[in-house]
């Protein structure tokens, strides 16, 4: 059996997850529900990112403990990702002791191999980023994504020797054993690579909630470098039976916005303690709300839990997956996610299965085993170019692929009219039938990890067609 070890980014409890966090994690679920059908043996883990001066800064703001701020923020978390049915195998949490113990054996590895040393560092440090900016970074002054200047920070940290790594990197990258995806975000890593990095401090002086760096009480260990040891901590690294079986990790999912941190840093860290490299991490872009950044001064955020409430767990999954490809970033306007429910979902899928399963039950066929042959070779056309979509993980292509094929069903119905067929006992009738009940099996199945519980839904309503007295009704109108 093929293992299959998939994460998401372990997202700031600085406050409640919003559409970004929720299409990142309902990406990676469908990739890991997909696996799971594929029979693979799958490990998809998610979690939260507790220290920092970030959050130091909001729970004083909240006057709170640093401590109950983020145990509320995470149960947060918790609850949307339950409602939007996150099938995770693990959640971790930074402040968790596991977590801490893991990170601190990664650490004294990291002393061990030399390649870690003192230094007095003065920079700006964007607290909101969690990293610091050079001038260059800097628009007006100002840190451009959080529109606030950047601190002057004078600390002795220590630097973690990235130079050393930087060539081994890139080779690994050009050779596709680190693998990184969509190739405009793969380019984008190597460009980093040549213009040639600085060595990154892996400590810092005067952050009181974080983890104590092994061996020096001055220091604490940077958020961020803690942060990427959550895909090893989690499987109980170093020892552990989950890390000896899952590492590598297959899949990292993440965002643009922290190519650099994935692709290079920890990819760094890896090496030298002599731990194999993840094998592939696939970059989405960013949403934007209205044209803007999402943020609480101009008010645009939007609350997953809030889509939950108007359109259903299954329908929210599938809208913010159908909005444009990952690869790209994208603008969204809450507006328009009402016309692609009725449209594609209502009208669409809901419309086409009420269809069929009304003339199944009206009619009495149960199966769908004598398909016509211009829908057997649409579906397998369909089937291999979805399977294709999903292997390479471009969601949003493959249910375009999905939503075809309802087209095609819908065409089909209404050219050949099967109501008329049976109503004039004609021989073709029953296999139209067939071929109908053929297609909506296939639909089901592919959309299964989308959409699990209403594809669920379908499934059992379709294997009890003769009892059922009320209509399907999976996706009403809106
Ligand atoms: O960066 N559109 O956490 P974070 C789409 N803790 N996706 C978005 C998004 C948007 N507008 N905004 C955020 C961190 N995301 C660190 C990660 S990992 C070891 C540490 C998604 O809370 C996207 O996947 O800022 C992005 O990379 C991630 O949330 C960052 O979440």
């Amino acid at each position: 059996m093929n293992k299959f070890y998939i994460t998401t980014p372990i997202y700031y409890a600085t406050a409640k997850p919003h559409i970004g966090h929720a299409f990142a994690t309902i990406y990676a679920d469908v990739i890991a529900r997909y696996k799971k059908l594929k029979k693979n043996e799958t490990f998809f883990t998610v979690g939260t990112d507790e220290h920092g001066i970030n959050i130091e800064e909001k729970a004083i703001k909240a006057k709170k403990l640093p401590r109950d701020y983020v145990d509320e923020i995470n149960s947060f978390y918790k609850k949307t990702w339950q409602e939007l049915y996150i099938d995770y195998d693990d959640f971790i949490r930074t402040t968790e002791e596991r977590h801490k113990k893991g990170v601190e054996k990664f650490i004294n590895k990291l002393i061990k191999s030399k390649d870690v040393y003192k230094q007095k560092y003065e920079g700006l440090y964007c607290s909101s980023c969690e990293k610091f900016l050079t001038e260059k970074d800097l628009v007006n002054g100002l840190c451009p994504d959080h529109l606030k200047a950047p601190q002057k920070l004078t600390e002795e940290n220590y630097f973690f020797n990235l130079k050393k790594y930087l060539p081994e990197i890139r080779k690994k990258i050009i050779k596709n054993e680190l693998r990184i995806r969509p190739e405009a975000r793969r380019k984008e890593t190597l460009k980093m690579i040549d213009s040639g990095l600085a060595d990154f401090s892996i400590s810092r002086e005067k952050v009181k909630w974080g983890i104590g760096y092994p061996g020096d009480k001055t220091q604490t260990v940077y958020v961020w470098v803690e942060a990427l040891m959550n895909y090893v901590t989690i499987l109980d690294f170093p020892d552990g039976e989950k890390f000896k079986k899952f590492w590598p990790a297959n899949l990292h999912i993440i965002g643009v916005e922290i190519n650099k941190f994935h692709t290079i840093f920890w990819p760094a860290l890896l090496l030298a303690i002599g731990e194999s490299l993840p094998k592939e991490i696939f970059i989405h872009g960013l949403f934007t709300v209205n044209g803007q950044k999402m943020s609480k001064t101009i008010g645009n955020i939007i609350d997953p839990m809030t889509l939950i409430e108007k359109f259903g767990s299954d329908a929210v999954r599938y809208l913010l997956l159908s909005q444009f490809p990952a690869s790209e970033h994208g603008d969204i306007k809450e507006e328009l996610f009402i016309k692609k429910y009725n449209a594609n979902l209502a009208n669409g899928i809901g419309n086409l299965f009420e269809r069929i399963f009304t003339l199944a039950i009206n009619y009495k066929q149960k199966s769908g085993k004598n398909c016509d042959d211009e829908i057997k070779k649409f579906q397998e056309k369909t089937e291999f170019v979805y399977k294709e979509k999903m292997e390479n993980y471009l969601l949003y292509e493959a249910l375009n692929e999905v939503f075809f094929f309802v087209k095609k069903l819908d065409q089909y119905i209404d050219f050949n009219k099967p109501w008329v067929l049976f109503k004039e006992k004609n021989p073709k009738a029953e296999k139209v039938l067939e071929t109908l009940l053929f297609g909506a099996e296939k639909i089901i199945v592919w959309l299964s990890p989308f959409m699990p519980i209403k594809m669920e839904q379908a499934k059992k309503y379709l294997l009890n067609l003769n009892n059922q007295k009320e209509k399907l009704n999976l996706f009403p109108r809106l």
